[in-house]
Parts: C-alpha cells; sequence; structure tokens
C-alpha cells in the first residue's frame, strides 16, 4: 500500500533561535492508534538539505503527537545563521571565507550550512537565510517497494552490413536503473516489473526477487534496445526538436499482495520519466596550444549560446511559482539561447525547471552546489554531501537537457590565487578541497552517471592534467587554452573589443547594469539613488558602471536623474556585452576556436544593480533585447580592432542545410538625415554551421577617400540571402568613430498608439514613434500604477527611419485600465552624443 499525504505548508521562515512548526495532518486521514507504529516506521523523510526539508537546521527529529483527534506532524528548526555559528565552535580550524565582504549586509558561514549559498547574501543579493519546509512533504506509506528515481544510460551500437552495399542498422541502447526502496534493511521482496517505451516498444514483464541493501534500498536492472530509425533525436533549441519519450514502470508486488490489511488496489508502485534521444560529448582534443573544449550533440559541433542561472527567488519555496520559471526559460529560449549554467550558489533546480528545459530544447550545465568558498572535509559532513549528490543526481539525471556536471563554482581558482587568505595553509585547504571534490562528488557523480561530461570546478583547465598538483589544483584554472574561464575586465572600455581575448569557453562574462523597476520596491519618502547605493554590493559599488559610461559619453553620470542613470547604465552593459560575445563568437573555428559564451547572468533575486539581463519584476534590460539579436542563429559581426579596421564575419548556426549565397550591405547614413549617402555590398557564401569571414576594410581610409566626416556618419550593416534582397536577416552597426561630439541633433520624437486592444484580458498596442532626425538606441518604459510586467518587441534600437512601430503587450484583468500617453516614457542618447 501506498499512501502520499500532501502537507501545503506556508513560506519559509525567517526565525532567530529555535522553534517547532506543527502542522496538523490532512482532515481526512487519521492514523488510529494501532495502525500508529507502521506507520511511523515506514516513514520516508529525505535528508540532507538540498533535498526537501532544510535538514541541516532540524534540531530535533519530526515528531508526531496525536491529539484533538487529529495527527500533528511537529518538526523543529534553528535559525541558519546561530546554526552556522554553533559549527563554527565545533571546527579544528577555520573554513574560509568566514562572512562576506561588509557591503553585501550579509550573513557569515554560509558555507558551514548546505543550504542555498546565496541566501546568505551575495553581490547582486540580500540576505534572506530562511528556514523551514518549502516543498510539499510527503508521508509515503507502503508496504511494499515504492520507486524513488529512474535513471538511465544510453548508447548505440551498429550491427555490421551482411552484404557489401547493405545499410548497416544501428540500435540506442537504454539501461536504464530503477532506484527503489522498501524502508526496511535486508528486506526480502519479489514481484513483477512492467515496463515500457510508450508507444515504441513494450510492455514488457520481469518478475524481481531481492534483498534490499542495509538503507533499504534496491537497484533494479533493464535494458531495452530501440531501432535508431524508430526513435527521432532530442535537439537543442534552434538545432531541431525536443523529441521525448515516456519511459514507465510499474511494481506488481507479489508478497505484499498476500497481506490482507490492505486493498489490493494499492499494490502497485509506478513512475514515469521523460527521455531524449541524443548523444553528448565534451570534445578535448589536442590543438597547437592547448586542448579544445566544445561540446558535440547528435554528432554535430555547436556553439554554446547562453546564460547563467540564479535562483528565480532568494526564498526557496517561491522557487516553485512556475510562472515565473516558465517566463524566464521562455525568455531564454526566445532570445535564442540554448544553455543555461545553473550557478553553484544557488539551489538544485525543481523537477519542473528540467522538464521545461527539456521540453524548449536549453541544455543545463548543471553546477553541484558550492560557491565562492572553502568547505569542510570532515566525515560528517562528506557523508552529507554524498547523500545529497545521490538524492539530487538520481532525480536529475534522466532529463537529456542536462549537458554536464561541475562540481563547483571558482573554489579551484580561489584556492589557487589564495582569495580567502589560504595561502599560509594551502595544504591544509587543498587536501580537503581534494576530499570534497576529487574524491567524494566526482566519484559519486561518475558512479551515477558515467555518460556525462564532469568538470571538478568551473572555471577549470579540463581535461588538462599535466599542470595539476597532487591535490589536483591546476597551476591556473583560468588558462584561456584549457577548459573554461570566467573573464571579468577591470580598468579596460569594455566598449572596444581590445579588452577581450578569445578563450576555449567562457561560461562566465558580464557587466552590471540598473534595472528600472524601483517604483515598485522604493517606500515613500525614500530617495531612490540611495536605495540603489544600498542595493548595490559590488565590493566597488558604481564605480565600473559610472567608469565605463564616463569613458565613453560626456555626462556628469552622479549628477544625472535616476532614471537617465537607470538608462545609460543600460546602454553601457548593452554595448559592452555585445562586443564581449561576438569576440567569442566570430573566434569559433579561428586559432583559439571559442566554442560558448554563456554570459552573467539571466536573472535576479530582487530590484537592485546586478548583471542580469532580465530584471527581477520579468521585464527585460535593453541588453536582453541586443542578445536576442546578437545570438541570431543566422547573423553578422562587425569587429573593428584597434587600428581602426573592420572585419565583418557572416556566423550560421544552421546545419542541414548547403552553403548560401549571401550578400552583406553597408548603408552610410549621415546623422542630419535618412538618406543613404553610400553603399558597399560584399557577396559571400555562407557556410553552415560555422563562421565565415566574408571581407576587411579600413574605415578610416574609407570616410576620409569619400570625404565623410567621422563625426556624421553611422555605418549600419544588413544581411540578405541573395534569394531576397528586401526583407534583411540581421543587421549590426558601427560608430565610426567615438560615442563624443558628433554632428548629431535631438531627433524631435513623437509617439502615438496607433492600435489599442483589449481582449479576454491581454492588451495588445502599437506604438507609433516618429521622429525628425535619426534616433540613438531608442528606450521606452510603460509606467502603470497596476501593470507591472510588460512586453515590448524592441527596445534600445537604433531608429534610422521617420516612422517605426513597437508593439506593447501586457494583462489587463476585465481590460479594466486605460492606457494614455503619460504611461510611456521614450528616451534617445542623442542628447549625450553632440
Ligand atoms: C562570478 C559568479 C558570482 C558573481 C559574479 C559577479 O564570479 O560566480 O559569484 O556574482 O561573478 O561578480
Amino acid at each position: 500500500m501506498r499512501i502520499a499525504i500532501l502537507f501545503l505548508i506556508s513560506a519559509c521562515l525567517l526565525l532567530h533561535g529555535t522553534e517547532a512548526i506543527s502542522v496538523p495532518l490532512r482532515n481526512d486521514w487519521i492514523l488510529k492508534n494501532d495502525e500508529r507504529d507502521i506507520e511511523i516506521k515506514n516513514i520516508q523523510i529525505p535528508s540532507g538539505i538540498f533535498s526537501d526539508l532544510e535538514a541541516a537546521n532540524i534540531t530535533e527529529s519530526i515528531l508526531f503527537s496525536y491529539n484533538d483527534g487529529k495527527n500533528h506532524l511537529i518538526i523543529k528548526f534553528q535559525s541558519p545563521v546561530e546554526a552556522a555559528k554553533k559549527i563554527t565552535k565545533t571546527l579544528q580550524y577555520s573554513i574560509p571565507p568566514e562572512c562576506p565582504p561588509k557591503i553585501y549586509n550579509g550573513e557569515c558561514h554560509m558555507n558551514l550550512l548546505r543550504k542555498m549559498q546565496s541566501s546568505f547574501a551575495w553581490d547582486w543579493g540580500l540576505a534572506a537565510p530562511s528556514m523551514g519546509i518549502w516543498r510539499n512533504v510527503e508521508i509515503e506509506i507502503y508496504d511494499s517497494i515504492n520507486i524513488r528515481d529512474i535513471t538511465y544510460e544510453l548508447s548505440k551500437i551498429s550491427e555490421p552490413a551482411l552484404e557489401e552495399g547493405d545499410v548497416c542498422e544501428e540500435d540506442w541502447i537504454i539501461n536504464f536503473k530503477i532506484f527503489v526502496e522498501s524502508g526496511i534493511q535486508n528486506a526480502h521482496v519479489k514481484g513483477a516489473l512492467i515496463y515500457e517505451l510508450s508507444g515504441i516498444s513494450g510492455p514488457y514483464t520481469q518478475h524481481m526477487d531481492f534483498k534490499t541493501n542495509k538503507n533499504g534500498e534496491g537497484i533494479l536492472k533493464v535494458t531495452i534496445r530501440v531501432k535508431t530509425t524508430d526513435v527521432n533525436y532530442w535537439w537543442p533549441n534552434g538545432f531541431g526538436k525536443q523529441n521525448l519519450y515516456q519511459f514507465k514502470v510499474k511494481w506488481k508486488d507479489e508478497r505484499a499482495n498476500d497481506v490482507s490489511f490492505h486493498t489490493k488496489l494499492y499494490y502497485f508502485a509506478e513512475k514515469s520519466i521523460n527521455l531524449g534521444f541524443r548523444t553528448i560529448e565534451l570534445v578535448q582534443d589536442r590543438m597547437d596550444n592547448g586542448l579544445s573544449f566544445y561540446f558535440r550533440i547528435n554528432g554535430i559541433d555547436i556553439f554554446m549560446k547562453g546564460s547563467n542561472w540564479i535562483p528565480a527567488h532568494i526564498l526557496p519555496e517561491k522557487l516553485e511559482d512556475t510562472t515565473a520559471v516558465k517566463e524566464l526559460l521562455q525568455a531564454a529560449r526566445d532570445a535564442n539561447l540554448l544553455m543555461l549554467r545553473i550557478w553553484g550558489g544557488g539551489v538544485y533546480e525543481s523537477d519542473y525547471f528540467y522538464n521545461l528545459a527539456d521540453e524548449y530544447g536549453i541544455l543545463i550545465w548543471q553546477d553541484m552546489m558550492f560557491a565562492c568558498a572553502m568547505y569542510p572535509a570532515d566525515e560528517k559532513f562528506l557523508k552529507s554531501v554524498k547523500t545529497e549528490i545521490r538524492h539530487q543526481i538520481r532525480r536529475i539525471q534522466h532529463h537529456p537537457s542536462i549537458a554536464l556536471f561541475a562540481d563547483n563554482n571558482e573554489n579551484e581558482v580561489a584556492l589557487r590565487q589564495g582569495w580567502y587568505a589560504t595561502g599560509s595553509n594551502y595544504s591544509l585547504y587543498a587536501s580537503d578541497y581534494n576530499k570534497l571534490y576529487v574524491k567524494t562528488i566526482t566519484k559519486e557523480l561518475m558512479s551515477i552517471d558515467n555518460n556525462r561530461p564532469i568538470l571538478t570546478s568551473s572555471p577549470s583547465n579540463g581535461a588538462w592534467i599535466q599542470d595539476k598538483d597532487k591535490f589536483g589544483i591546476s597551476v591556473d584554472p583560468q588558462n584561456q587554452h584549457f577548459g573554461d574561464i570566467h573573464f571579468y575586465p577591470i580598468g579596460t572600455n569594455s566598449w572596444h573589443s581590445q579588452s577581450f581575448h578569445q578563450a576555449r569557453f567562457a561560461s562566465e562574462y558580464g557587466f552590471q547594469s540598473f534595472p528600472q523597476g524601483w517604483k515598485d520596491v522604493v517606500k515613500q519618502n525614500e530617495s531612490i539613488l540611495e536605495l540603489i547605493q544600498h542595493r548595490q554590493h559590488h565590493p566597488m559599488r558604481n564605480s565600473l558602471i559610472i567608469a565605463l559610461v564616463q569613458e565613453n559619453i560626456k555626462v556628469e553620470f552622479n549628477k544625472l536623474e535616476w532614471e537617465d542613470q537607470v538608462y545609460l547604465s543600460q546602454i553601457s552593459q548593452a554595448i559592452a556585452l555585445k562586443i564581449e560575445t561576438e569576440v567569442y563568437r566570430k573566434g569559433r573555428g579561428n586559432f583559439m576556436n571559442t566554442m560558448g559564451a554563456l554570459y552573467w547572468q539571466l536573472n535576479d533575486v530582487w530590484t537592485a544593480p546586478s548583471w542580469s539581463s532580465i530584471e527581477f519584476n520579468g521585464n527585460f534590460k535593453i541588453v536582453h533585447f541586443w542578445i536576442t539579436q546578437v545570438f541570431a542563429p543566422l547573423s553578422i559581426i562587425t569587429h573593428v580592432n584597434a587600428m581602426n579596421k573592420l572585419t565583418i564575419y557572416g556566423v550560421s548556426d544552421e546545419i542541414n542545410v548547403q552553403v548560401k549565397k549571401m550578400t552583406v550591405k553597408m548603408n552610410v547614413f549621415k546623422w542630419n538625415s535618412f538618406n543613404i549617402i553610400d553603399v558597399l555590398e560584399w557577396k559571400f557564401d555562407m557556410q553552415p554551421n560555422s563562421v565565415t569571414e566574408v571581407t576587411n576594410l579600413e574605415i578610416s581610409k574609407y570616410l576620409h577617400d569619400k570625404n565623410f566626416n567621422v563625426r556624421e556618419c553611422l555605418l549600419m550593416f544588413y544581411l540578405y540571402d541573395d534569394s531576397d534582397h528586401i526583407t534583411a536577416i540581421a543587421n549590426n552597426f558601427i560608430f565610426p568613430g567615438t560615442y563624443q561630439n558628433l554632428s548629431i541633433s535631438d531627433p524631435n520624437l513623437r509617439f502615438t498608439f496607433s492600435s489599442n486592444k483589449c481582449e479576454n484580458g491581454k492588451h495588445r498596442t502599437s506604438i507609433e514613434i516618429k521622429i525628425d532626425t535619426p534616433a540613438v538606441f531608442v528606450y521606452i518604459t510603460f509606467n502603470h500604477k497596476n501593470i507591472k510586467k510588460y512586453r515590448l518587441s524592441n527596445n534600445g534600437f537604433i531608429q534610422i527611419s521617420s516612422i517605426q512601430n513597437v508593439e506593447l503587450a501586457f494583462d489587463n484583468p476585465n481590460c479594466q485600465w486605460n492606457i494614455t500617453n503619460d504611461a510611456l516614457n521614450i528616451k534617445t542618447l542623442n542628447k549625450y552624443l553632440s
């Protein structure tokens, strides 16, 4: 018999000291006294924080009480801040960093608890170290076995052709492991396993007779063989369909069936998972200088366009807000992203998250939850980590979206470079590092999944082991010739491509900006500028944002109103991120063969200055619109080097197509009119799934020869398929000089709502924007006291025609709110450029 009882428990608590939560069990299910022993014996409570209970904070185990004719479940918790502090008393040596930098306004010793590390504060986030039960808790009662998890390993085998000329047949072999639990050690279990790959293979019945291990578990193994022609590949976003197949398992118990006091209805345990047929290789072959580092999916080499994911909320129970998660993943997919790195300071995400990633074709680079710190390596800690990894990885392993496992975020480079003053005791911390990541986590991961690539850290040198010391730490984990890098330039002007260099794979890089949504969070009488300062946790405060803007535009940033600061910071972030991403993207196939760009970071946990492309309220920053274009399947990159030489590249992520005849056109505009004053055209053959160099142009010489003044010109680039020279597939731009002292005037921008429709609570309007002269980076914000979230079809764009339409969409329940012109604010950069 198996009964699942759900406790719907409210928010996690932010408590001090020890508190007890008493949860009444559902009324319609009363434990009778004579059944209580049986029930309690079989209760399964996953332990280890990154399971369903924040067990690290549970001071006393779970108790049942029976009164008022009702059963109660009583769980006692203790403040995580206190719990972490208490652990420090038991340590033989300090595990740094003891506290986060002061500017984080954070709490100390996050690394001593297995809990969302960033809940103690981060450089983009607040401290909210919550405690409590953050998922529905199930009590499972069964007198047979329960199917907990299903994992599988995929391989392909070919049957040799029997006769010359025959096509050889290929089969997928799927080796499943079905993890079952009886809750009782050495229990004799006998029954039938019924399994099928829905609509493709089976059902099959296999009789099993086994004893559970000391943890009351058993592993049942079955294999299914499928012809490759009977199923279709699962592809990442943009490369094909995300075909998913359902594997279903049922257990029919032949012993529990005889137990008379339960009804026959309950002797089945069942579970199903979605699986996808795809292969993944992380190719690390020798190159002239180092090793390559790229993903080959279903035999195709793929450049990973992506971002880094942090938790969608600081309170874990809010991560169950499926709307927020869905909207973020949709936004990632729609921006042409195909990989997200689930960063190690957050959480192992929900089943819902990974299911959507499977459905949308978003590959997951999965960090284990360790970030920016040293960690304990005593026996108790290692044991809990082992349980955590086993619990989490068995749960998520079946998702085709998961591409890779990495043991931690930046802990190898932190140790090597002594970020937390570990230098004088290097061997001690390095030996702990080795015990935790190399000997425990990597080993555990390999035992669960032999198919996926595993990295001991990010960044790391990947498979390059020659310069590792005896603890497994590389001389330079940031070496750009091996593995992945994290790159944040300081002190260079990131609006110029010379600030960046190629690497094999950039798994983190990015720039901060301010969000727009301050009005929703500022209190009455509070100053938004002060609030921005307060929520800025970067140790260098706003100085990097300000420096980047002021180096490029004539403006005194601190004297601006908050809205203008937001605007300029977002433009600056968009320009720098675009250029850096293009440097990586054009590196495909060159001497470095750069094959991945995952910018930092997709989302936010609150309204604060951060590196995100999507604000906490769900609205897009300018950079999100720009990155959509930079990551488009067909695009053009216009790269200008330090000598003002332009190189144009055509980029294609298309597979299964022939070489395409294409044209790049360069239209030259003057800032005072919409007339094209010169056109250059280059024809080229776009190679599929690669980068093609189109041409070079000495910009200064070209402008000089034509007698064009740098201050007066804008260069626009358009990509056309030769079958259609009307609709451009992609575009790009260059300001041939600087962004200062341009002969540019106020564009005299006006707008009207050219259409305004609300039906069934969905409001759609079209904004018609009119200008007299070209407008730079047109930025639209929508402010309505009742409407917090909206979508624009474009934002932060260059307008070089007198009229342009932008679509605005938002939810308007019962179509109750009217929209007037006051709700819109539209800015351009023109006034800062002259
Ligand atoms: C990286 C990340 C985060 C951090 C980001 C920006 O190092 O791993 O820890 O938020 O940089 O500083």
